[in-house]
């Protein structure tokens, strides 16, 4: 059975470079090319400030790991990877993707949100759209980006 890669800490994978390039992190794909196991890959998504980084860290058995923010501003950019052993299945890598919130005001429109939705979806195996409270009309829209 190969050995199940664990990294310390969570990496950027994909940077948001100023808000209209989305570039992948060539140390990331390096990562990515020594994980032997099979994967499991579970992203989140949903509005910025509303837990998705907490709630990550928490999957990850840890308390610390993804960037927590603690103002009204917008914290994680561009998407991040933790790949750490699956808490079930020694024989598989679960590999965390943590994503830029969406709708953020300092944004001027919502066309980097739909990279970021979008590259999510089809970058995981398993997904989950984080939102407070009720399912509004925002949400359903927002999940048709892809
Ligand atoms: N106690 C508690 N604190 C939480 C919970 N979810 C989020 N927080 C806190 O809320 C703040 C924001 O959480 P983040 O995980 O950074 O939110 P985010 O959705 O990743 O934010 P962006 O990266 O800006 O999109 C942090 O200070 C967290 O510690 C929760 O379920 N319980
Ligand atoms: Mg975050």
């Amino acid at each position: 059975m190969p050995p199940a890669l664990s990294m310390p800490q969570p990496i950027c994978l994909i940077e948001n470079v100023d808000g209209n390039t989305l570039v992948v992190n060539k140390d990331a794909e390096k990562i990515l090319l020594e994980i032997s196991q099979p994967v499991v890959v579970l992203a989140i998504v949903g509005k910025y400030r509303t837990g998705k980084s907490y709630l990550m860290n928490k999957l990850a058995g840890s308390k610390t790991g993804f960037a927590l923010g603690s103002s009204i501003q917008s914290k994680t950019k561009g998407i991040w990877m933790w790949c750490v052993p699956h808490p079930r299945n020694p024989e598989q890598t679960l590999i965390l993707l943590d994503t830029e919130g969406l709708g953020d005001v300092e944004k001027g429109d919502c066309k980097n949100d739909a990279w970021i939705f979008s590259l999510a979806v089809l970058l995981s195996s398993a997904f989950v759209f984080n939102s407070l409270g009720t399912i509004d009309q925002q949400s359903m829209e927002q999940l048709q980006y892809p």
